[in-house]
């Protein structure tokens, strides 16, 4: 700060006037123009004590001095005012910089959902369906004893009945146990021939390890007046060979027994990890069961109206949960149904 204690003359305090405008004109920052404001336009400030000076001059050198300091007090605070906001400009824009969103980051992206591994599972199975001339046909969930039990040949006093595990929602009605009653309406509104597949929610009072109280079925039937179990051969193996998309895997039909069909047969893939050799996956057997089916049993042709004579064919059922561990390779039923997004998303993207 240029000191101003005793201006020599006219053009020394010219000079000290322009260095102070020039000082405030080129103030770093707030804080220094405050500064420079406080000591020369302030209360005690450089141009405060040179009017107060003035009253000791001649009177001539006062008008002089007089009107050099008035000039001088407006110059400073026009200078002061025009410094002022050109910091405060500049403080604005640093403050903005900081706050600015940076428009060239990535975008966090929309993700696309996916449906789940059971939902893709089912579309598969009946698209393959689909394809070899079966139809879709869907029914109620609730049901009653006569469609989900009588009619596929289990009397109420069947043991088989029990083994169902049946959620009852009163005397009369039921959560069906199994699709068969879908096709049970089919068979008593349609003529035949008649090739459809039932897939659908199935329940039972069953809940461990390996079981839900609610799980998916699909169900298959075909009636036309000579079909055979060559046929049923046939479309199964068909089937799981394009389901698990090996053109050599083997199937086999193992004799067993449903009250709805005779004869009956479970059927059985080659084991998909270790190809028959035996491992923990099939039980050291070699085989993984994957179906059951039969041909309809002549008694629920005749629950349905139609002539056991005239009429025969082949039905069978599958567990979707079942098909979809064996295809994704899940070794644990509760990662189809606990919904952890991270598994989910693993399997979405991952085969299919
Ligand atoms: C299995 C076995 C099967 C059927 C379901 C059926 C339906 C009618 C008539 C005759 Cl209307 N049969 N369904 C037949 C054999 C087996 O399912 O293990 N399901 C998971």
């Amino acid at each position: 700060m240029p000191a101003m204690v005793e201006p020599t003359g006219a053009e020394a305090l010219s000079q000290q006037l322009a260095e102070m405008e020039a000082a405030l004109r080129s103030a770093p920052d707030q804080g220094a123009l405050e500064r420079l404001r406080i000591d020369y336009l302030g209360r005690n400030g450089a141009l405060r004590r040179q009017l107060r000076s003035l009253g000791a001059m001649e009177a001539e050198a006062r008008r002089s001095v007089g009107a050099l300091l008035n000039n001088a007090q407006q110059r400073l605070t026009q200078a002061l005012e025009e410094r002022r906001s050109e910091l405060d400009a500049v403080v604005q824009a640093q403050r903005l910089a900081g706050e600015r969103e940076d428009l060239s980051l990535p975008g966090r992206g929309q993700g696309s959902g996916a449906l789940h591994p059971v939902t893709q599972v089912l579309e598969r199975i009946e698209s393959l369906f689909t394809s070899m001339g079966f139809r879709i046909a869907q029914g109620p969930e609730i049901e009653d004893e006569e469609h989900n039990f009588t009619a596929l040949n289990m009397p109420p006093d069947h043991p088989a009945r029990a083994m169902h595990d049946t959620f009852y929602l009163s005397a009369k009605q039921l959560l069906r146990t199994h699709t068969s009653p879908v096709q049970i309406r089919v068979l008593r509104n349609e003529k035949p021939p008649l090739r459809v597949i039932c897939p659908g929610r199935v329940y039972r009072r069953d809940f461990d390890i390996s079981h839900t109280p609610v799980f998916h079925q699909v169900e298959g039937l075909w009636v036309d007046s000579s079909v055979n179990f060559m046929e049923l051969k046939g479309v199964m193996s068909d089937f799981f060979r394009a389901f698990f998309a090996r053109e050599k895997l083997p199937v086999r039909f193992r004799p067993s027994y449903f009250p709805f069909t005779e004869p009956s047969a479970e059927i059985d893939i080659g084991c998909l990890l270790c190809s028959g050799e035996g491992c923990r996956s099939c039980a050291h057997s070699g085989w993984l069961e994957v179906a059951g089916c039969g041909m309809v049993h002549p008694a629920v042709f005749g629950h349905c109206g139609l002539d056991a004579e005239a009429y025969n064919g082949f039905a069978f059922g599958m567990g979707v949960e079942r098909l979809s561990m064996l295809h994704y390779g899940i070794g644990d039923l509760r990662q189809l149904y606990e919904n952890d997004l991270r598994f989910l998303r693993q399997l979405a993207w991952g085969v299919q």
